[in-house]
């Protein structure tokens, strides 16, 4: 059976238009990882000519709490357009998703084009600024359950994100506290260690899939880490900080229903 790739990518790109769940992929068809990424990437397409630009990239299941959370083992990677970006402070519609979570993240600005494996020490040279940041994860399958493959074709979940103030790259990020509060209740706790032991090594993995994929992330972009902690649904009303010790404060406010 061939595969229809275009269609499922339409498919997905149509779920998350019309804020509406589509069943998993997965179940009536097998895919590869390799069609996956070739999903995501038509469905980005999808968007593309509606006038969207991208502004960055996401790693997945980089941390425990994550994995343990969706029952996904490997990392994984998306793409983020400008019409997912939402103020520091801003507000957000739940007319537009389906069943959103929140997760605290830790974001960089991209100094230099990144298309080639990079080692550690080198992660520096590749960095403008670092952030705390808030990603809004909006699975485009029924109940949120997916396969490794069917994640990856719906684009990792990513629906929207918020990045906190930008501090200067030397800005220590190692075993910070971090804290996502809803309604000033906290409601997750965890540490930036969390992400694959120091989030720094997000960049040499998403470096190595840019080498393997053939992409290149350009100078300018965002790259977000992936979650510390496990995500959280939202609902009408909820006011949501994510704390990050030194990188401060992210702020975002669901509306409350019409
Ligand atoms: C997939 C996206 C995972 C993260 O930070 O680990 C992710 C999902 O959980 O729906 O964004
Ligand atoms: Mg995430």
């Amino acid at each position: 059976m061939t595969i229809r790739i275009k269609d499922i990518a339409v498919q997905l790109d149509e779920a998350a238009r019309n804020a509406q769940a589509t069943s998993q992929i997965s179940q009536t068809q097998p895919i590869s990882l390799e069609d996956a990424y070739t999903i995501q990437y038509q469905s980005i397409h999808q968007r593309l000519k509606r006038g969207e630009h991208l502004t960055g990239y996401k790693l997945g299941f980089t941390s425990k709490a994550k994995m343990e959370q969706m029952g996904v083992h490997d990392i994984i990677w998306g793409r983020l357009t400008n019409s997912m970006q939402r103020e520091n402070n801003g507000s957000l519609n739940l007319d537009q998703f389906i069943h959103p979570r929140v997760e605290p993240e830790i974001a960089f600005l991209i100094a230099k084009d990144i298309g080639q494996s990079i080692n550690l020490k080198d992660v520096p040279h590749f960095i403008d600024g670092v952030a705390g940041a808030l990603e809004i994860i909006d699975s485009r399958y029924e109940n949120f359950k997916f396969s490794l493959e069917d994640v990856i074709a719906d684009n990792c979940s990513s629906s929207a994100y918020v990045i906190g103030e930008w501090h200067p790259p030397a800005t220590n990020i190692q075993e910070l506290n971090i804290q996502l509060q809803i309604n000033k209740e906290v409601v997750q706790t965890g540490t930036s260690t969390a992400i694959l032991g120091n989030p720094l090594l997000s960049l040499v993995e998403i470096a190595k899939m840019m080498e393997r994929y053939g992409f290149v992330i350009p100078a300018g972009s965002v790259v977000l880490a992936g979650a510390a902690t496990s995500a959280v649904y939202l609902k009408a009303g909820d006011q949501i900080e994510g704390q990050f010790e030194s990188l401060g404060m992210v702020k975002l406010n669901v509306l409350e229903k019409r």
